[in-house]
Parts: C-alpha cells; sequence; structure tokens
C-alpha cells in the first residue's frame, strides 16, 4: 500500500477565457508543455479539457484524440479526460469522449449550481458513464461537488458494481458557488462517507486551494491542482503557469512526508493498465 501523493494536474479547464487569462494553455502545444513541465515537478494524472483553434471548449472527437496523442507522445502521464465538458455541453456528447480512448475519465457524481451555471448529471447519466468506462476498461475518478453526491457513489457502486481496475478513487471538489465549501470543516465531514478502501483527493477553487490541500493531506487525502481551478496564487498574485501550483502541492506533500507518487506508482494505485498493457 502506498503512502504518497497522487497528484493531478487540471491545466485548463472549461470556465476561462485564453483572453483573460494568457498563461492559460489552450492549443496542443501548449497543454503538452505543461504537461511535460508538471511530470517533472510531480503530477502523475492530467485530467484534461480541450479547446478548439479558437480556444473555446470543445468535445469535437478529433480534437480530443489529438491533444490525447499528443500528451500520451510526450509524457507518462495518466491521461484523464473530462467527461464533464462545460455547463453547456449536451450530456450524449459528454460520454462519447470515451471514444477517445483515455486511460481515466472524470465521472460527476449530481447536479449542482455553478455560479450562476447549472452543472447538469442526472442519475441515468452517472449509471451510463459508470458502464461505459467499465465496460471500456477506463478507469472513472469520480467526483463530488457536495457531500450528498458520495451518497450516490455508495448507490451506484451497490447497483452497478465496481469500476473499471477495481479501485474506487473520488475527488472532492470544493469551493465551487454552488457547491460545498472549501473548508477543513466541509473536507472533514465528508470522511466519514469515503468507505474502506476507497481513495479521495480534494481540489479547492480559487482561493479555497491551499486551506484545501492542507486539510487533505492532513486527512491522508491525495491533490488536484491547476489552473483549471486556480487562477490566483496569493492574494493580488496571478498564477504564472501550472508548474507554480505542481510544486507548491508536491513541496507540501513532501513536508507531510507523503511524497508525489511517480505514474507507475499512480497506476498500481489507481488500478489502470500500463500503455503496454492496454495496447496488447
Ligand atoms: N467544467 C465543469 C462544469 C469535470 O471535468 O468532470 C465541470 C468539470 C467537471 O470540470
Ligand atoms: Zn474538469
Amino acid at each position: 500500500m502506498t503512502t504518497g501523493t497522487l497528484i493531478t494536474l487540471a491545466p485548463t479547464g472549461a470556465e476561462s477565457a485564453k483572453a483573460d487569462v494568457p498563461a492559460l494553455p489552450v492549443t496542443v502545444e501548449e497543454v503538452v508543455a505543461t504537461a511535460r513541465d508538471c511530470e517533472a515537478l510531480g503530477a502523475a494524472v492530467v485530467h484534461l479539457h480541450v479547446r478548439d483553434l479558437d480556444t473555446r471548449p470543445t468535445l469535437d472527437l478529433g480534437r480530443v484524440r489529438e491533444v490525447v496523442a499528443a500528451v500520451r507522445g510526450s509524457t507518462d502521464l495518466v491521461v484523464q479526460l473530462s467527461s464533464g465538458g462545460a455547463v453547456t455541453d449536451p450530456l450524449p456528447d459528454r460520454v462519447a469522449v470515451l471514444d477517445a480512448d483515455p486511460d481515466a475519465a472524470s465521472l460527476s457524481l449530481g447536479t449542482v449550481n455553478f455560479g450562476r451555471d447549472v452543472f447538469s448529471n442526472p442519475w441515468d447519466l452517472i449509471v451510463e458513464l459508470h458502464t461505459q468506462m467499465r465496460d471500456r476498461g477506463i478507469v472513472p475518478e469520480y467526483e463530488a461537488f457536495d457531500l450528498g453526491h458520495l451518497a450516490t457513489l455508495s448507490r451506484l457502486l451497490d447497483r452497478h458494481g465496481l469500476p473499471a481496475g477495481g479501485h474506487v478513487h473520488v475527488d472532492l471538489v470544493m469551493g465551487v458557488p454552488g457547491g460545498m465549501p472549501g473548508t477543513t470543516g466541509a473536507l472533514a465531514a465528508c470522511l466519514p462517507a469515503i468507505e474502506p478502501g476507497w481513495t479521495f483527493a480534494a481540489t479547492g477553487v480559487g482561493r479555497t486551494s491551499l486551506p484545501v490541500m492542507l486539510a487533505a493531506l492532513s486527512a491522508g487525502g491525495h491533490l488536484r491542482v491547476g489552473m483549471e481551478d486556480t487562477l490566483t496564487y496569493a492574494p493580488g498574485e496571478p498564477v504564472r503557469d501550472n508548474a507554480q501550483l505542481v510544486a507548491r502541492a508536491a513541496g507540501l506533500a513532501r513536508i507531510a512526508q507523503r511524497p508525489a507518487l511517480t505514474t507507475t506508482e499512480a497506476r498500481e494505485l489507481l488500478g489502470i493498465r500500463t500503455r503496454q498493457e492496454a495496447t496488447r
């Protein structure tokens, strides 16, 4: 059983505009460059949202496949595609990204207000993603935006069985306006709902990044960081790049005496096949 820290990089997201955040990686070259930099600093998984040639979020399969291939060609990172997309994406298109055959994909566990928008995740979509991922050997990272989403995860597993890889890993996405707050108290409230044998990570959106990271490390959790979630490094100081956020996460993990997992260790933890096994 590993005692290290899984660091997932979420470099881009679907919410920020390149015009507002010039450092946001949106081209294939920018995404590959930030993925390589962050792998060298301790990231083991990359959570990808894809942008089109106009820098807008897209689920276009050709473009998604291009980015997956480019990241695989230049890094050993576990490639985790977002099945959450943008709040405006049609649900069938979010399922269709699985055709790009990533190692892993996110799977959001419930509908949540998302600022002024609604991020829609009805039960039937959850079951569809869970089942399709298992049939295709794609390992889910379940995403909980609220405490009740963890109860949904237990119900999902009871009714539909374990995911591909046999291991359950859930990311607590905290601090979304409309979801659970990014506080130590909220993280502690989630812990009893995390079943024995599961692992969890936490992500603090915006200014909750640092407190959530510290709370997660103290509770034995893993970390997700990146410009999808955080654009300000400190009050009044914009994030320079994703590497700055991964370096901080890896440094805190070292201080916690749970250093960053390698990509090989991450695959073992999550039940993800090596690239060689996957192509056999
Ligand atoms: N962009 C958010 C609406 C995911 O990637 O699975 C949803 C999201 C979750 O980012
Ligand atoms: Zn995402």
